[in-house]
């Protein structure tokens, strides 16, 4: 791992925004991928939130860690600015269906995750955050989707995710869709919540859509 790297970590985890900036520039300058240093600057977010479990930090703390993570998006998508493609009119991919769910505000990952997507050539609605279960099933039925993403970081988001898959089944609408959770998840939560798959990388939804949007979805169970 490069030293720019390394330091970004650590520089996010002490909050400190000018030395965050400034190693994410320089990280662009030296070409490394933008995703690669988001990830960093993530793993910075998660020593955040350990200082908070730990009462060492607060909320305002958790605040900054997002106004950080919010400027170093506008960073990285000012120089990605010209190689940004736009959705064709025509998608060869089914649309997808995307929202953090019910009591969940979180949306930092969520709108990473949508970036590249539509960077991809997804159409994506993006519900937004605090997303009720029945507006997911409402946005199914409008919508010719076959995926839906669902993003939860917090213990309340799980029952938010199950009670969303429930809902959906209830409305025979379960059978045709996917749904693939991130965020805090793991596979403990994947068959709680009764989701069909799961994933805190968000470069691995993009195969994993492709895969499901072409009907090849045996491939997809081996990811
Ligand atoms: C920033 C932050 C906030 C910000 C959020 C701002 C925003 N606009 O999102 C604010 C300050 C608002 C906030 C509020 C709260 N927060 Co908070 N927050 C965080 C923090 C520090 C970072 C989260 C983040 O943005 N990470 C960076 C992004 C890029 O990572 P990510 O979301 O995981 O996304 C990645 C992947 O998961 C993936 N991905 C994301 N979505 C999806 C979807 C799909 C389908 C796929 C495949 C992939 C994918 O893509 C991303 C890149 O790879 C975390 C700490 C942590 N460990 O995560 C706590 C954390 C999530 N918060 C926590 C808590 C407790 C709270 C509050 C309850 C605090 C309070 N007392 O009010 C409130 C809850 C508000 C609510 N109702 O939602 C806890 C949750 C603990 C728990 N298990 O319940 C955490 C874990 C902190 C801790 N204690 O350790 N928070």
């Amino acid at each position: 791992m490069l030293k720019v790297q390394k330091m970004l970590v650590g520089a996010m985890a002490r909050l400190d925004d000018a030395m965050v900036l400034n190693l994410v520039k320089q990280g662009l300058q030296m070409g490394i991928n933008p995703y690669v240093l988001l990830e960093e600057v993530r793993a910075g977010t998660e020593r955040v939130g350990e200082l908070y479990n730990k009462g060492e930090y607060f909320l305002s703390d958790l605040i900054m860690a997002a106004e950080i993570f919010k400027d170093v998006l506008e960073m990285v998508s000012k120089v990605s600015k010209g190689k940004n493609r736009t959705t064709p009119l025509v998608s060869p991919y089914s649309p997808v269906i995307f929202g953090t769910v019910e009591n969940d505000i979180h949306d930092i990952g969520k709108n990473i995750t949508i970036g590249i997507l539509r960077y991809s050539g997804f159409s994506v609605w993006d519900l937004g955050v605090d997303v009720p279960a029945a507006a997911f099933v409402e946005a199914a039925k409008r919508c010719q989707s076959r995926i839906i993403c669902l993003t939860g970081l917090i213990t309340e988001s799980y029952d938010s995710m199950k009670k969303t898959v429930q809902l959906l089944d209830e409305a025979g609408l379960r059978g045709r869709m996917t749904l693939i959770i991130g965020g805090l998840v793991n596979e403990v939560v994947r068959q709680y919540t009764g989701a069909d798959y799961w994933s805190t990388d968000c470069r691995k939804v993009l195969e994993l859509c492709r895969t499901i949007s072409t009907g090849n979805e045996m491939k997809a169970q081996s990811l």
